[in-house]
C-alpha cells in the first residue's frame, strides 16, 4: 500500500507532537504530518523545540515553509538526522506572514522555483527519504486546469513523485486563511484529472473530505487521502482506518470502553510528558476534546478539561471530574 493512502494534515499550531501522539493511537497506520516549520525557525531557531517527536509517531513526514533552495536543502538534512520518514513542502498556504516570507501558495506562482528546491532537496537526500509537496489547485482568481497541470509537471522534473493536492485555490489577499478553507468550493474532479493525467505520480487529495466513506470513494480516484479538520474535530473518525483502509485488524467497536482506553494511554503520557518536561497537562488534553463528541455529557466532559481552575491538580483527578461531569454524577467542578 502507498504509504500516502491515508493521512492526516499538517496544521499549525494543533497537529504538534501531543496532538500526533494522541492520533497514533486511533491509527497505527496513518502517516502523519507536522505543523509547518519555517526553513528560518530551522537555520536560527531552537531544532528540539521544532523537531524533536516521539518514535510511536512514525510514519511521520516533517512539513517546511520555505523557498531558498539552499535552506530547503539544509531543512532536508535535518529531517533525516532527525528520522522522519518525509519531507514536505508547503505550497499551499495563503497567509499574509507566509506570503512575505514568499513561500506557501505564492510558490505555486512559481513552479521552477519549487523545482530548484525540490532538486536541491534531493541532491541531499538521495533515496534516503523522500521530497513531496502539498499544494492547491490554483491562485487567486487563475481556474484553468492546466495551470496546476503544469505546476506538478514542472516540479516533477526535480524527481518528486508525490503531490497532495489541496482542491481549492488559495487567494493571497481579500481572505483569511481561515476563510480560504471555506472560499472558494472545492474542485474535487480537478485532483481527479490530475491523477489521470499522471498516472505514474502519488497523487493524493485533499480538502472537505469528512468520513471513512468518502475516503474510500476518493480512493477509487486517486492514490491517498488526507484529512485535516474532520480529523481533529472528531477523532473518532479515525477509528475504522487501520482496518478499513491499512488492512490491519477488525474493525474496533467505538464504545464508552475503546473510548477510556485511549484517555488512559493519555494519561499516561502526559504524566511522563509532565516529569520530564513540566508540561501543563491542558498543552496536551486541548488536542482531546473531540474525544467524546456525540456522547452524552461530552460537553460537560470537555468543559472541565477547560476549566483553568483545575490546573493545578493533578491530571487523573482532572479526568475523573470530567467523568463524573459527563455522567451527571458532579457537584461543582473545582469543589
Ligand atoms: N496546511 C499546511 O500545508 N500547513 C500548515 O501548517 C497548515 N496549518 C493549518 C492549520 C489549521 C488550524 C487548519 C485548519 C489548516 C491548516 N492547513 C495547513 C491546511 C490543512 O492542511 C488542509 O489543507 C485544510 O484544512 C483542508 O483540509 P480539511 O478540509 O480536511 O481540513
Amino acid at each position: 500500500l502507498s504509504p500516502w493512502r491515508l493521512s492526516v494534515a499538517p496544521m499549525m499550531d494543533w497537529t504538534d507532537r501531543h496532538c500526533r501522539f494522541f492520533h497514533r493511537l486511533v491509527t497505527r497506520h496513518t502517516l502523519l504530518y507536522t505543523e509547518m516549520v519555517t526553513t528560518g525557525a530551522l537555520l536560527h531557531g531552537d531544532l528540539p523545540r521544532h523537531l524533536d517527536f516521539n518514535p510511536e509517531e512514525h510514519p511521520l513526514a516533517l512539513q517546511v515553509g520555505g523557498s531558498e533552495p539552499a535552506d530547503l536543502a539544509q531543512a532536508a538534512r535535518l529531517a533525516r538526522q532527525w528520522g522522519y520518514d518525509e519531507i514536505n513542502i508547503n505550497c499551499g498556504c495563503p497567509s499574509e506572514r507566509v506570503q512575505r516570507g514568499a513561500f506557501g501558495a505564492c510558490l505555486m506562482a512559481e513552479p521552477q522555483l519549487v523545482r530548484d528546491g525540490v532538486q536541491a532537496m534531493r541532491d541531499v537526500l538521495g533515496n534516503d527519504l523522500p521530497v513531496t509537496v502539498k499544494h492547491r489547485i490554483g491562485i487567486d482568481r487563475i481556474e484553468r486546469y492546466d495551470f496546476a497541470r503544469d505546476f506538478i509537471g514542472t516540479v516533477a522534473e526535480a524527481g518528486c513523485t508525490v503531490f497532495i493536492v489541496h482542491a481549492r485555490n488559495a487567494w493571497l489577499q481579500g481572505l483569511s486563511p481561515k476563510e480560504n478553507r471555506e472560499i472558494p468550493p472545492l474542485r474535487h474532479a480537478l485532483v481527479h484529472q490530475l491523477k489521470r493525467d499522471f498516472p505514474h505520480l502519488t497523487i493524493a487529495i485533499n480538502g472537505g473530505i469528512t468520513s471513512s466513506d468518502q475516503v474510500a470513494e476518493h480512493l477509487a480516484a486517486v492514490d491517498g487521502v488526507m484529512v485535516g479538520r474532520a480529523a481533529y474535530h472528531e477523532p473518532v473518525v479515525m477509528a475504522d482506518w487501520d482496518a478499513r483502509f491499512w488492512g490491519d485488524g477488525t474493525l474496533p467497536v467505538v464504545d464508552d470502553a475503546w473510548r477510556l482506553a485511549i484517555e488512559d494511554r493519555m494519561l499516561a503520557y502526559i504524566e511522563a510528558e509532565q516529569a520530564a518536561r513540566g508540561t501543563p497537562f491542558a498543552h496536551i488534553t486541548r488536542h482531546m476534546l473531540g474525544l467524546w463528541n456525540g456522547q452524552p455529557g461530552a460537553r460537560r466532559w470537555r468543559q472541565v478539561w477547560s476549566d483553568h481552575r483545575l490546573k493545578a491538580l493533578p491530571v487523573r483527578q482532572v479526568a475523573q471530574q470530567a467523568h463524573a461531569a459527563r455522567c451527571g454524577t458532579a457537584t461543582l467542578a473545582g469543589a
